[in-house]
This record gives C-alpha cells, sequence and structure tokens, in this order.
C-alpha cells in the first residue's frame, strides 16, 4: 500500500488518498481502487503490463485520442454526465498520462461512481450493449488521428495460428503430446477460420476503428441498467467488426464460465445472441456492408475458437501471457473456450437465418 501510495501520489488527483485496494478480474493489466476522502472522486491506478503493450508512449497516446474525440462526441449531442460517460485519463506532473516507476508503468483515470459491470447479462442487457457498441464503433468512425497498433496482429486469426504451430515446435514444457487431439481439431478448420483476412485481402472486408476487448466485463452499467460506457481502451485499434460483436457474444451467451472446468454448464445461449445481434444491427446497420453482416455468424464461432487457440498457445509455452490461478488453468481455459466454439457452430444455420429475418 506505501509503495502503491507513493506512485499514486505521482498523479494531479484531488483529495486525500485514504485507502487502495485490487480491483476487478483482468488477465492483463493490474488495478487499484483508489479511495479518498470526502467528496473528491475515487481513481483507478493500473499497471500496464509493458511485456504485453510494449509501447506504453503509443498506447497512452490511442487512449488520449479516443476518449477526447469521444468526449466532444457527448458534448456535440449535448450529453450530460459525460464523466461518467467515457474514461477520464489523470496526468503526471510531466505532462504525459503513465508514470515509469524504473521498473514499471503506471496510469490513473477517474474511477466512475455508481457504474457497475457483469460477468452475465440477461437479454434485456444484452439489447443495451449492442446498442452500445454500434453506437461505439460509428463515433469513432471519424477521429481526426489515426490509431496505432498497440498489439500488432492482435485478432489476426493467420497469425495466432502461427503461434500455436510454433508453440508446438518448440514443445517448451512437454505438454505437446496430450494436447494432441485439440491441436488436430484446431488445424482441421484453420483454412475457414482464417476466412477474414481472406476477405480483406481479397479487398471485401474493411478494417473499421474497434475495440478490441469486448468482453462483456468490460462495459460499465449504472444503477438503472443503461450502459454508461465501454472501458478497457488498450486493444482500440483498426480491425474487423467481427472483433466487437464476436467477443461480446463469447463472453456474454456463454452459458458457463469462461474457464469452466465443467464442460456440460458451457453452451451458447440462442437467446442473448438474437438480443444483441438484433440491438447491434439497429445501431450499426447504416454502416456496415452486406459481407460484415453476412459473416455475423462466423464473427461468433471465430472468437471461441480463436481464445481457444490463444489460451492453448499460452499453455504450450508455458503460462507466460494470462495470468493464471492454479497450474492447469489455461488448459481448462483452452477446453471450455473449444466447448463453446462446438455449440455456437451448431446453431450457425439457425443464427444465419435470424440475421436474414431482421433484414
Ligand atoms: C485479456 O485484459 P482482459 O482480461 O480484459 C486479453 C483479451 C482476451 C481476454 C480473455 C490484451 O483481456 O484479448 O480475450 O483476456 N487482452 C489482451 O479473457 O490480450
Ligand atoms: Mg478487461
Amino acid at each position: 500500500m506505501n509503495n502503491l501510495k507513493e506512485i499514486a501520489s505521482r498523479f494531479d488527483t484531488a483529495g486525500v488518498i485514504v485507502d487502495i485496494q485490487p480491483f476487478g478480474n483482468g488477465l492483463i493489466n493490474d488495478s487499484y481502487r483508489v479511495y479518498t476522502d470526502g467528496d473528491t472522486p475515487d481513481y483507478l491506478l493500473q499497471r500496464i503490463n509493458h511485456h504485453i503493450f510494449q509501447d506504453v508512449a503509443m498506447l497512452q497516446k490511442n487512449i488520449e485520442t479516443v476518449t477526447t474525440h469521444i468526449r466532444r462526441k457527448l458534448a456535440e449531442r449535448g450529453e450530460q454526465d459525460i464523466d461518467r460517460k467515457t474514461l477520464t485519463l489523470i496526468p503526471v506532473d510531466d505532462g504525459k498520462t503513465y508514470y515509469f516507476d524504473g521498473a514499471n508503468y503506471w496510469r490513473m483515470l477517474l474511477f466512475i461512481p455508481r457504474s457497475k459491470s457483469y460477468e452475465k447479462v440477461d437479454p434485456l442487457y444484452a439489447r443495451y450493449a449492442g446498442l452500445a457498441f454500434g453506437d461505439f464503433q460509428r463515433m469513432l468512425a471519424d477521429m481526426p488521428e489515426p490509431v496505432g497498433e498497440t498489439i500488432p496482429n492482435f485478432h489476426n486469426m493467420a497469425f495466432r495460428l502461427q503461434q500455436l504451430r510454433d508453440a508446438v515446435q518448440s514443445d517448451a514444457v512437454g505438454r505437446v503430446a496430450a494436447m494432441r487431439p485439440v491441436i488436430n481439431m484446431i488445424e482441421y478448420f484453420a483454412t475457414d477460420m482464417c476466412r477474414a483476412e481472406q476477405l480483406h485481402l481479397e479487398g471485401k472486408l474493411p478494417k473499421r476503428v474497434c475495440h478490441c476487448d469486448t468482453k462483456v466485463n468490460n462495459i460499465l452499467f449504472d444503477e438503472s441498467g443503461d450502459v454508461l460506457c465501454v472501458v478497457d481502451l488498450d486493444t482500440v485499434m483498426p480491425n474487423y467488426i467481427f472483433s466487437d460483436y464476436g467477443d461480446f457474444l463469447r463472453t456474454a451467451a456463454n452459458t458457463g464460465d469462461e474457464d469452466d472446468r465443467n464442460l456440460q454448464r458451457v453452451g451458447f445461449n440462442m437467446e442473448i445472441f438474437r438480443a444483441f445481434t438484433e440491438a447491434y444491427l439497429e445501431s450499426a446497420r447504416s454502416f456496415l456492408t452486406g459481407i460484415e453482416i453476412a459473416y455475423l455468424p462466423y464473427a461468433a464461432a471465430l472468437f471461441p475458437y480463436m481464445q481457444c487457440v490463444r489460451f492453448l498457445t499460452d499453455y504450450l509455452n508455458g503460462d507466460t501471457y494470462y495470468k493464471i490461478r492454479y497450474p492447469e488453468h489455461n488448459l481448462a481455459r483452452t477446453q471450455a473456450q473449444l466447448a463453446l466454439w462446438q455449440s455456437v457452430e451448431s446453431h450457425r444455420m439457425a443464427m444465419t437465418d435470424y440475421i436474414e429475418s431482421l433484414l
């Protein structure tokens, strides 16, 4: 706490810090809620994982660009309560929005009061989320400055498969033999699942500025269920809209947990799919192309598949990327995402029919 207090004191905050506590359950960065006394706002202090986000200056610049742009859009709409509808970075003395303590990079955000995030949502909240993502993507469509790729090839399926093949090749911790059936299954569908990259190469699929980490717990809701904002802007970058659509469904429409060890619980909830898709199309249809809409069922399948590949790669590499809570955690995650992917695949036709019925 003392060390954290010392770090927090570098930022231009109001009030007296009375407590600092771990916050949230992200798999990459470490977050702490900074409590202040009296009426002054609380803050969120984050240690940025700079092994993963290697260009911290670019990362922070992106978030500044995005939040400044959204702030202006909200003001133009006459939005009240802007501080709860987008993130606010707190600067350090030198004007930068991050602090390097000699070993780690830190940043500070305003803590958004009276907000809630969820690991699961009902169809009504899925609907609100669908509207919010369409709106978020639309707001980002005319940013004055480009945003950089904070993690190059982040949602490039062909690249993720290459990383898996490299991990299989080196077999760093001797886990490959036991995983052969899963690796073979992944390989069998590899060409199909790289369809987005293929369409892009053919000039048929655009990249747009997307959030790229639309896990359901990255949305803040207010007391009455309305969406306040989408948080965790580290991965905002140009990508296929499939990323935001698919990663939301991967988390919100899973009847089990991302790392469920009881695979009976894992499955794809079509009710959440329908509510989210209907709302997303309501708010994004005006700018989506026919190909983007036609491939939404593919996007729903792509993200559990990609996450399965990423968890498996980390498992084979000896758990160097994601935080784990027990030794076989990445194995459990791999199996749960595999089960989810298979469930999504069994609904592909029904998804396509539903989307056609909306058009
Ligand atoms: C990571 O940071 P967090 O926990 O919201 C990961 C996502 C994965 C997710 C899986 C930078 O997200 O891409 O989908 O874990 N973020 C990064 O839960 O790799
Ligand atoms: Mg997160």
